[in-house]
C-alpha cells in the first residue's frame, strides 16, 4: 500500500516536470489593523500604514499646514497586515512554491498558515522562502505583524551608552541608525518625517517543478570599440536529488542581430554556479546621453533538459567601459569618469527619494523624473545615501537615456552601529543590491555612504563623545565602509569602481583638500559664503553643492493659506527643514538683490537667486574642466511641499535653477567670466568632435536697447574640452556707468548663421545694476494642451517669470531676460490646460519687486 502511493504522488509531478513556472501576484485584497485593534482596512500593496490611513481619512493630509505632526503617532504603533488566497490542486502538484517578498518596511513576523515563516528586519531585502508543505488546497493564509522601529529597538538603544549624532532624525530618541531602512523616513533637512510600515514592494508565488534562474550577471570583462568580452555568470537552483544532465542556452539579440551559444553541464542538487563566455564582434556601444545611442542588447539565459527549456532569465544590456580615474597627479588626486575610453564631464544632479511615501513613485512617475533629467541634459545622477535603492523602471530608464547612476549605498551623515548582527544584516543588504543592480549600463560607481566619514571628522563629535566611543566610530566606518562593502563590490560587480564614501577626501573648509579627489561644497549656504567663492574653490568633482529657495506661489498654496504667507508663520516654518534656513536665504538676498518686503515677490526672488548662484557655480565647474571634471547640483528633486535647495519642486514645477542647469550643460555652451581686468569668453563642449568656422558675436547693449558695442570673431570649439576663445579688456570695452546700464549678449552661430549658443552677461550682481521700469507686452494663443505667449519689452526685463496657476505646467522656458526691443515665444504645456478656460497667464521681471 505505501509503495503504490509513493508512486502516484511522484507520477504527476513528473508529468508536468517541464511546465514552465507559474507565478501568483498576491498583491491584492490585503488588509491591515493597528494590533490588537481588530479593525481592519483595505490595504495598498505596495504600500504603507501610513499611505493607506490618509487614503482613508483617518490622518490629515500630511503636506499641509502643521499636519505633519499630527500623523507621527502612528510610529509608535505595531501593524498587522492579513490576506487570504486560493491554491488548487494543479497548484500544489508542482515540485517547489517560492513565496517571495520583494520589500518589507521593516521589522515584521511573516506567517503562513499557522506557521512562522521568518523575521524581517531590513528594509532593502528580498525576503523569499520555500514553503511548498505549508500550502493547502483551498483556502491560505498570510499574516505580517509589522513592528514599530521606534518600540522595537528601543532596547538596542537604551543599552548602547549613547546617543547617535543623527542631526536629520527628528525625535529626540535617535532610532533611525538602529534599523536598515530609508534614513529620510526619519526627517531630513528638506524632509518632513513619516517612519513608515508596510509591504512596500510586490508579493508573488511561484510554483515550479525542476529548476530556476537564480541569477544572471553577464560581467563586461573586456570592451573595445572592436570587440567585447563576456562572462556570463548564471545560479541555477535544482531540486532534484540526482545530478541531471542539461544543457545552457546563452542568445544576444539587438535590432534583427542574433548570436548563441550552448554549453552542456551537470545539475546537482542546490545552487550551481556556471560561467560561459562569449565573444561580441563590432559591438554596438552603449552611450552616455549626448555622445550618442543607447544601444541595447537583450541577453538571455535558459536551461535546458532533454531540449526542453525549464527555467529562462532575460537581461538588457548596454556594452560599455566606464573607468573611474582616481588617481595621484600633479594637482592632487584625479576624479573623473572614463566612459569607452574618452573622458566624461559630469553634469547632473542629486537625486532624493521622490515622494516621502516612497510608493507612491508610480511609473509615470519615473517617465517624467527622466524627462526633466535629459531636458537639462544631464549625463548622470547620484543616488545618494539617504534614501533607498530604486526601483527597478528608475535603473531602466537611466539605460535606456544614457544616465550613468552613481549609487550610494544607503547611509548618510551619521555614524552607525558596526556589531556583527548590525554587519552580516548589511553584508546581505549589498550582496542582495549589488546583484540586483550590476547589470544596469547605468550603473557607474559604487559609493559606502554620504559624509559618514565626514560627520565623524568635521562635525564637532569630538567635543560630545568619549575618545573611546569616537575610536569606535572610526573603526564602524573601516570595517563597514573600507573592509565589508568593497569586498562584496569586488566579488560580485570587479568592473565598477568602489568608492569609500562621497566625499573621498576633501572638505569644503580646507581649500588644499579640494585638489583631492570628489567634494561636496558647503561654504555656500553652510558657511554663509558669497557665490563667488564657487569660483575660487574649484574642485576635482562636485558631487554636491547647493543653495536653498521656496517653491513657486502655486506649490505653497496646496499647503499654506494667505494668512500664512510669512517666512516665520508656523506653517512656513513647518516646511522649512534647514536649521539655518529662512534666515540665510535673506542674508544672502540682502547681498545681491533688493530684498522685496511682500511674500510673494521674496518667493520670486528667491527662486531667480537660486538660479543665478547656482548658475554661477556650474559654470566654474565645467569651465575648469580638465581639472573639474564633474558637477552634480544639491539637489534634484523633493519628496513633499518644502522649501529646499532643489532645481524642481514636489509638483514638477521646474525652479530657475534647473533651466539655468540645463543652459550651463547644453551640448556646447557659452561662457563669460570675469578675470581680474578681463572679461573671458569661453565655449564648453561635450561634442565629440571639433567644430571649426563658427562665429562669436560679443555686443554691448544698453538697457533701454542701443547697441554700444559688437565684437564679432571666427573660432571654434573644440571636442570635449573647455576652452577659452576671446579676452577682452573690461576698461576698453565698458565705461563703469556702462557696467552699471549694459548686459553683454554673446553668440555663437554656425555658417548657416544658425544659433548654436547664446548667454548674457552682466558685470554686477542686480542690486548694483540700475535696471530700468518697463512694461512686458504679452499675448497669448489658446488651445486645448498648450497655450503659446508672445512676449516683448522696449527696455531690458530681467528674469522674466511666467506663472500659470496649474501645477506641474511645462514651460519651453521660464526665468529669462527679455533684451530690449527682443520678442520671445513660451510655449506652455500641460494636458489640464484647456481652450475654453482662457486661464490667466501672468508676467513678472525683477525691476517690479522695489521701488
Ligand atoms: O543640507 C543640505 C544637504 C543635505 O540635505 C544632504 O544630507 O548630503 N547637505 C549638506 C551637506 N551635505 C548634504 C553638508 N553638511 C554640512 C555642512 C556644514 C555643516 C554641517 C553639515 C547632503
Amino acid at each position: 500500500m505505501k509503495k503504490i502511493l509513493i508512486l502516484l504522488s511522484i507520477i504527476p509531478a513528473f508529468l508536468i516536470a517541464s511546465e514552465p513556472p507559474k507565478t501568483l501576484q498576491l498583491n491584492n485584497d490585503w488588509q491591515f489593523s493597528q494590533t490588537n485593534k481588530n479593525e481592519w482596512h483595505e490595504a495598498t500593496v505596495p504600500g504603507s500604514v501610513q499611505r493607506d490611513l490618509i487614503r482613508l481619512n483617518i490622518l490629515p493630509d500630511p503636506y499641509y499646514g502643521t499636519n505633519e505632526e499630527k500623523v507621527q503617532w502612528v510610529e509608535d504603533e505595531n501593524w498587522d497586515f492579513k490576506k487570504s488566497f486560493q491554491l488548487t490542486a494543479n497548484d500544489l502538484q508542482h515540485n517547489d512554491a517560492l513565496l517571495t517578498f520583494e520589500g518589507l518596511d521593516t521589522h515584521a513576523d511573516v506567517y503562513l498558515n499557522g506557521s512562522k515563516l521568518f523575521h524581517a528586519e531590513n528594509m532593502f531585502l528580498k525576503y523569499e522562502k520555500s514553503v511548498k508543505d505549508l500550502l493547502r488546497e483551498g483556502e491560505n493564509n498570510l499574516y505580517i505583524r509589522f513592528f514599530s522601529p521606534i518600540d522595537y529597538l528601543m532596547p538596542a538603544r537604551l543599552t548602547n551608552g549613547f546617543e547617535y549624532p543623527v542631526g536629520n532624525d527628528h525625535r529626540d530618541e535617535k532610532m533611525s541608525v538602529y534599523s536598515r531602512k530609508a534614513p529620510y523616513h526619519y526627517g531630513w533637512d528638506w524632509g518632513m518625517r513619516l517612519v513608515q510600515m508596510g509591504i512596500w514592494r510586490p508579493v508573488s508565488l511561484t510554483f515550479y517543478n525542476q529548476s530556476r534562474i537564480e541569477d544572471f550577471f553577464v560581467e563586461q570583462k573586456m570592451v573595445s570599440e572592436n570587440l567585447v568580452k563576456i562572462t556570463n555568470h548564471l545560479e541555477v537552483f535544482s531540486l532534484s536529488d540526482n545530478p541531471i544532465e542539461a544543457k545552457i542556452r546563452i542568445n544576444y539579440s539587438i535590432g534583427n542581430e542574433k548570436e548563441q551559444t550552448e554549453t552542456n553541464f551537470t545539475l546537482s542538487k542546490g545552487i550551481n554556479k556556471v560561467s560561459v563566455d562569449m565573444e561580441i564582434p563590432n559591438p554596438k556601444l552603449w552611450m552616455p546621453n549626448g555622445w550618442g545611442e543607447q544601444h541595447l542588447y537583450d541577453f538571455t539565459a535558459e536551461i535546458l533538459i532533454d531540449n526542453e527549456v525549464i527555467a529562462e532569465k532575460i537581461q538588457r544590456i548596454g556594452l560599455r567601459s566606464i573607468r573611474v580615474v582616481n588617481e595621484e597627479d600633479a594637482e592632487g588626486k584625479s576624479f573623473y569618469f572614463e566612459v569607452n575610453g574618452k573622458p566624461m564631464f559630469a553634469k547632473g544632479a542629486n537625486y532624493i527619494p521622490g515622494e516621502i511615501m516612497n510608493t507612491l513613485q508610480d511609473s509615470d512617475y519615473y517617465d517624467r523624473l527622466y524627462e526633466n533629467i535629459t531636458a537639462a541634459n544631464m549625463n548622470m545622477i547620484r543616488v545618494w545615501g539617504g534614501g533607498f535603492y530604486e526601483n527597478k523602471k528608475f535603473y531602466e530608464l537611466a539605460d535606456e537615456k544614457g544616465i550613468l547612476i552613481w549609487q550610494d549605498f544607503m547611509f548618510g551623515c551619521t555614524p552607525y552601529p558596526h556589531d556583527d548582527a548590525f554587519l552580516s544584516n548589511v553584508a546581505r543588504e549589498a550582496e542582495y543590491n549589488v546583484k540586483l543592480l550590476r547589470n544596469h549600463p547605468s550603473i557607474a560607481i559604487w559609493c559606502g555612504n554620504n559624509e559618514v566619514e565626514e560627520s565623524i571628522k568635521y562635525w564637532g563629535f569630538d567635543k560630545i563623545y568619549s575618545e573611546e566611543i569616537m575610536e569606535g566610530f572610526r573603526e564602524g566606518y573601516d570595517k563597514t565602509f573600507r573592509e565589508l562593502l568593497p569586498e562584496i563590490v569586488m566579488k560580485l560587480d570587479p568592473q565598477t569602481f568602489y568608492l569609500h564614501g562621497s566625499p573621498d577626501t576633501a572638505n569644503w573648509g580646507r581649500k588644499e583638500s579640494l585638489n583631492y579627489g570628489d567634494a561636496h561644497y558647503w561654504g555656500v549656504w553652510h558657511g554663509r559664503e558669497p557665490f563667488e567663492v564657487l569660483d575660487e574653490n574649484v574642485p576635482r568633482f562636485m558631487s554636491e553643492f547647493g543653495f536653498q529657495s521656496f517653491p513657486e506661489m502655486k506649490t505653497i498654496r496646496t499647503i499654506a493659506e494667505p494668512k500664512d504667507f510669512d517666512i516665520d508663520s508656523e506653517v512656513m516654518k513647518t516646511h522649512q527643514k534647514s536649521g539655518i534656513g529662512n534666515e540665510a536665504i535673506k542674508q544672502y538676498m540682502d547681498m545681491y538683490y533688493n530684498t522685496p518686503s511682500n511674500f510673494e515677490d521674496f518667493v520670486y526672488v528667491g527662486l531667480v537667486m537660486q538660479g543665478e548662484g547656482m548658475k554661477y557655480g556650474l559654470e566654474a565647474h565645467r569651465r575648469n574642466r580638465p581639472f573639474c571634471m564633474g558637477t552634480l547640483y544639491w539637489q534634484l528633486n523633493d519628496s513633499w511641499p518644502v522649501v529646499s535647495w532643489s532645481g524642481i519642486d514636489y509638483y514638477n514645477n521646474w525652479k530657475a535653477l534647473h533651466y539655468k542647469a540645463r543652459d550651463v550643460f547644453a551640448p556646447i555652451a557659452l561662457n563669460v567670466h570675469k578675470n581680474e581686468d578681463m572679461l573671458d569668453f569661453y565655449i564648453l563642449s561635450d561634442k565629440l568632435t571639433d567644430i571649426s568656422n563658427l562665429k562669436l558675436t560679443i555686443s554691448l547693449i544698453d538697457f533701454t536697447g542701443k547697441k554700444e558695442k559688437n565684437i564679432q570673431t571666427q573660432v571654434m570649439a573644440k571636442a570635449n574640452a573647455s576652452e577659452k576663445v576671446h579676452a577682452l579688456s573690461i576698461a576698453d570695452f565698458a565705461s563703469l556707468a556702462q557696467q552699471e546700464n549694459c548686459v553683454v549678449h554673446v553668440s555663437l552661430t554656425d555658417e548657416k548663421n544658425k544659433v548654436v549658443a547664446a548667454t548674457n552677461y552682466y558685470f554686477n550682481w542686480p542690486n548694483k545694476l540700475n535696471l530700468p521700469k518697463t512694461q512686458i507686452k504679452q499675448k497669448v494663443s489658446y488651445a486645448d494642451g498648450e497655450y503659446t505667449i508672445t512676449l516683448s519689452s522696449k527696455n531690458l526685463a530681467k528674469d522674466v517669470f511666467v506663472e500659470i496657476p496649474i501645477l506641474g505646467t511645462k514651460f519651453s522656458d521660464n526665468f529669462f531676460d527679455l533684451l530690449p526691443g527682443e520678442t520671445k515665444m513660451v510655449t506652455i504645456t500641460s494636458p489640464e490646460l484647456k481652450e475654453s478656460d482662457k486661464t490667466a497667464v501672468t508676467v513678472k521681471h525683477l525691476r517690479q519687486t522695489y521701488k
